[in-house]
């Protein structure tokens, strides 16, 4: 076991496509950077996610003529909100932020790179079947406490935090560090879900490391 403690920081989706200017923006996301930067020097394990999607994926509206993007589809694993082409794997919208302290990260988890399924989630793919590992890793590793912050609130945030949750995990959201993309209220339909989970809040600044 490595020595440390049992919390790891889960930096989900800090990328350029998800930052002002890209081509899924979210507002004011590049304000997550500075207190995830921050946070990073606190904790002895920093785990980072990539959306990291292979061209003509199936949650791009372009793949579903007809859609716009924010439309909805019905697909084998249920409904799928379509998006514009974002975080293709391998390009210059799919990389970390410039300025994110990344290399503090000790596994980086890609996801959405089947063709033809999404994730959300850091945990579990949308067909709610496919594990993307991460759950074991920790488990090895001694870490039972997620401390989730990045992009979006509303989408891969919150369904990472209520998966840990499912998996067993404690779950706490940084609420400095975390920005949404808001389609209908859906940053506030998912702090309601996350809370009534038992995912707990903090601010960047509360956070203590455990002993
Ligand atoms: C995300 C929509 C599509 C996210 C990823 O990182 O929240 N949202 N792909
Ligand atoms: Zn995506």
């Amino acid at each position: 076991m490595i020595p440390g403690s049992s919390d790891v920081l889960l930096v989900v989706d800090v990328q350029v496509d998800f930052l002002p200017g890209g081509a899924l923006a979210v507002p004011d996301g590049d304000a997550v950077i500075a207190p995830i930067n921050r946070l990073i020097d606190r904790f002895a394990h920093v785990v980072v996610t990539q959306d990291w999607h292979p061209p003509g994926h199936v949650s791009f509206a372009a793949s579903h003529p007809g859609r716009a993007p924010f439309d909805s589809v019905a697909l084998p694993y249920g409904d799928q909100v379509l998006w514009p082409e974002h975080c293709v794997r391998g390009t210059g919208g799919a990389a970390l932020a410039t300025g994110l302290r990344a290399e503090r990260a000790e596994l980086v988890i890609r996801k959405g790179h089947q063709p033809g399924v999404d994730s959300y989630s850091a945990f579990l793919e949308a067909d709610r079947t496919t594990p993307t590992g991460l759950a074991g890793y920790l488990r090895e590793r001694g870490l039972t406490r997620v401390v989730v912050c990045g992009l979006a609130t509303d989408y891969c945030v919150a369904w990472t935090a209520l998966d840990a949750r499912a998996a067993g995990f404690e779950a706490v959201v940084v609420t400095d560090a975390v920005r949404g993309i808001d389609v209908d209220g859906s940053v506030d339909r998912a702090l309601a879900a996350m809370a009534a989970a038992g995912v707990g809040f903090i601010e960047s600044g509360a956070y203590t490391a455990l002993p």
